[in-house]
């Protein structure tokens, strides 16, 4: 993957799920996606000038592959779409694969010129455009003869196709000329229809979609990206009431025989400075047998189409594939198989719901308006020439487990209010901290109490080094913070600094050493900087209480020494936990309210809206693993499996803090938070800043998954789909 993307990974960084391909170890970008296009010139919507063009296109083993693609002809300065911002800016090459995304109206007159500037040997060139009705004839001149299919265009000479935009959907273009070689070339596009009206339920009322987009979840998490950008070409696919959605992807699924690339560029090269139309100034491409090597979507081989839209790599290859939902929402899959083969795309994690074929939306025959009849499907065939639209979301529905939170109900999720504290110190190991108010009578030694905003502890680092992604670093004096928690890194050489998640800690008699992970490589030694965490901050159990009249003081035992005595901080009594048994986790605490159909959707708002009820608190699995205190489905793998680092394992959790749900690490004797006693077959696999789940979308011909015969690679792309805590962004 490209390093570029690792510094946005920060809190995007996904992972492959075990469910997904356990043995399949891959390293996920923060490349996310949507459905990017032009939507005419700057001047006219609707009218498009665009180019044929050769130049080679880049392939993950290194491979630079002569091609043929349509673009945007040389100062048309044309309007892109969505207008939300991407992270690499919009471009349009003279030459791309798949061509030019052309996003009209229903009902618009379409304009296209294309202007023929392949190579003089290659001949006359066209575009279809199935589905549609043209206006416009052809002049069958010279320079625009009458082909078998439709209209050409000589060598260096111009065609101007028209038509109305009948029907909304998604549609192909490609080359009405020869289209065994020049659609092989590369010669195909998409034409999206947007309807005229899109129904009054898609953006208000109940029915409503996106609503995560709007919601501002930074307020309650702290974490950027909200309310999230909205990439949609319009609210629904089609007129359609049941046609709304919330994100929409494009994948155009076509494959590549190099042998036949090669043939071309030989020819071509061969005949550079021919006449066009004379005797031999033309190519003789042999296009059977048919082999091909390499297995694109939208132009790109897995792992490059996972890289953000437009991202500068790839020049001609500007169209990315790297769906991301949050649970519940509605996704648009817009396909079209643009090569010669049947690709049988397989999406992960649910079914697809039919909308329709090649612009056809597919209706109810006794209740029309009001009732879709589109098939549910495991596989959805990509027949070439033929796109479909289909409908795909992921509530964790029939799981057996709550991809949530999995405390059983009732137990550790009373909690006090928190009470303010007027004087923490240490002496040694034991804390001492008085907080203003009487504390719950029921609040003892043995009781858990969590605090935080009380001071941290800076220490500073005498040295620091990394080995690949793992960076070790050594401070004067001791403290043990727990693995998963969080260490900022300031002053030390750049590239170190940051705040990270503690991986390992080694605390020795006078210093630390600990190591995190960091997405950077080649960072020199240093031995300068200071590294802060969290002090007297976290969950620890009482070992003596004092009330007062006033105030109550209460002390508490904890692994780090070298602590300043503060004044800051609330501390918050567990009431309701038996101690030493259950972790704090708030999330543990959501309720969940069926609708008819029993998922929760009451609250808009909630963390787990659309969690499917029937399953909420119910665990992942009894023993030996997590926390959880009764038998349950799945299995996690052991952690020793996942030997490249922390990316490589999956969460059966949703959600930034998912870890302190799923994956502990070992209790000490003195501070119990985020702990299991149930070691070795704690699963530490993931990182702690995000758990997703991610699915293969793939071919399901396993010679497809391949570039060049290399596995992974080729049709094989991820969605992710992320707690809403998290920003979705599709910009990049
Ligand atoms: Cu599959």
């Amino acid at each position: 993957m490209r390093p570029m993307n690792m510094k946005n990974a920060k809190h995007k960084i996904q992972l492959l799920v075990a469910p997904v391909m356990a043995a399949t170890l891959l390293l996920m970008p923060a490349a996310f996606a949507a459905a990017p296009g032009i939507s005419g010139t700057s001047s006219t919507a609707g009218t498009f000038h665009l180019t044929a063009q050769d130049s080679y296109l880049n392939q993950p083993d290194g491979e630079a592959v002569y091609s043929w693609g349509y673009g945007c002809a040389s100062g048309s300065s044309p309007t892109f779409v969505p207008a939300a911002a991407f992270a690499f800016p919009p471009t349009c090459n003279t030459m791309q694969v798949p061509g030019p995304t052309m996003v009209v109206t229903e009902g618009a007159t379409v304009t296209i010129q294309l202007t023929n500037n392949l190579p003089t040997a290659v001949g006359n060139t066209s575009i279809l455009f199935p589905g549609f009705q043209l206006t416009s004839t052809c002049p069958n001149s010279t320079a625009n003869p009458q082909g078998l299919l439709t209209c050409e265009a000589a060598p260096n000479q111009t065609v101007t196709y028209t038509f109305v935009a009948s029907a909304p959907g998604t549609h192909a273009y490609y080359s009405g000329t020869q289209g065994d070689l020049q659609i092989e070339m590369g010669l195909y596009g998409a034409i999206i229809v947007l309807p005229a009206t899109p129904p009054a339920n898609c953006a208000n009322g109940t029915t409503k979609t996106n609503l995560y987009g709007q919601l501002d979840y930074g307020t309650s998490t702290g974490i950027s990206g909200f309310p999230e950008q909205d990439f949609r070409l319009s609210t629904a696919a089609y007129d359609h009431p049941k046609s709304c959605y919330d994100r929409e992807y494009l994948f155009q699924w076509a494959e590549m025989d190099t042998r036949i690339h090669r043939q071309a560029l030989a020819q071509v090269q061969a005949k550079v400075g021919c006449t066009a139309g004379a005797n031999g100034c033309s190519l003789d491409v042999q296009t059977e047998p048919y082999h091909p090597a390499y297995f694109l979507i939208n132009g790109r081989s897995m792992p490059d189409v996972m890289d953000p839209n437009y991202a500068s790599e790839y020049p001609h290859q500007p169209y990315n594939g790297n769906p991301h939902i949050h649970p519940g929402e509605q996704l648009l899959i817009r396909t079209i198989g643009q090569g010669r083969w049947q690709h049988p795309f397989h999406e992960h994690a649910n079914h697809v719901r039919i909308l329709a074929r090649d612009g056809n939306l597919i209706l109810s025959p006794t209740n029309p308006s009001t009732n879709l009849a589109g098939t549910l499907m495991f596989n959805t065939d990509t027949t070439p020439g033929e796109s479909f639209d289909g409908i795909f979301y992921f509530s964790g529905r029939g799981l057996n487990w709550d991809p949530y939170g999995h405390h059983p109900p009732g137990t550790n999720n009373t909690l006090s209010a928190p009470f303010t504290i007027t004087s923490i110190r240490e002496t040694g190991n034991t804390v001492t901290a008085t907080v203003s108010g009487v504390l719950p009578s029921v609040f003892a030694p043995n009781s858990e109490v969590t605090i935080v905003g009380a001071p941290k502890a800076t220490f500073t680092i005498t040295a620091i080094s990394e080995s690949v992604n793992t960076v070790t670093a050594t401070v004067s004096g001791v403290f043990s913070s727990l693995p998963g928690s969080s260490v900022t890194i300031a002053g030390a050489p750049t590239g170190y600094n940051g705040t990270f998640a503690v991986a390992s800690v080694t605390p020795g008699t006078t210093t630390t050493t600990f190591t995190y992970f960091d997405t950077t490589t080649g960072l020199s030694p240093g031995t300068a900087g200071t590294a802060t965490t969290a002090g007297y901050n976290g969950t620890f159990v009482a070992t003596s209480v004092t009330p007062g009249t006033t105030t109550t003081t209460f002390t508490y035992t904890d692994a780090t020494t070298g602590l300043a005595a503060g004044t800051s901080g609330t501390a918050t009594v567990n009431l309701g936990a038996t101690p030493g048994v259950f972790p704090t986790d708030s999330l543990a605490s959501l309720s969940c309210t069926p609708d008819a159909n029993g998922y929760n959707t009451g609250n808009t708002s909630a963390l787990n809206y659309y969690e499917w009820c029937q399953d909420h608190n119910k665990p992942v699995q009894v023993a030996p693993f997590g926390d959880v205190a009764s038998g349950g489905p799945a299995t996690l793998p052991d952690p020793n499996v996942f030997t490249n680092g922390p990316w490589y394992g999956g969460s059966p959790y949703l959600g930034p803090d998912a870890s302190l749900r799923g994956t502990m690490p070992t209790c000490d004797t003195t501070s119990k938070a985020t702990c299991t006693t149930l070691l070795p077959s704690n699963t530490q696999a993931n990182p702690s800043n995000e758990r997703g789940w991610a699915f293969m979308w793939h071919s399901h011909n396993e010679r497809e998954i391949t570039t060049n015969n290399v596995f992974p690679g080729g049709m094989l792309m991820m969605l992710l789909v992320d707690s809403r805590e998290f920003a979705i962004d599709e910009s990049l």
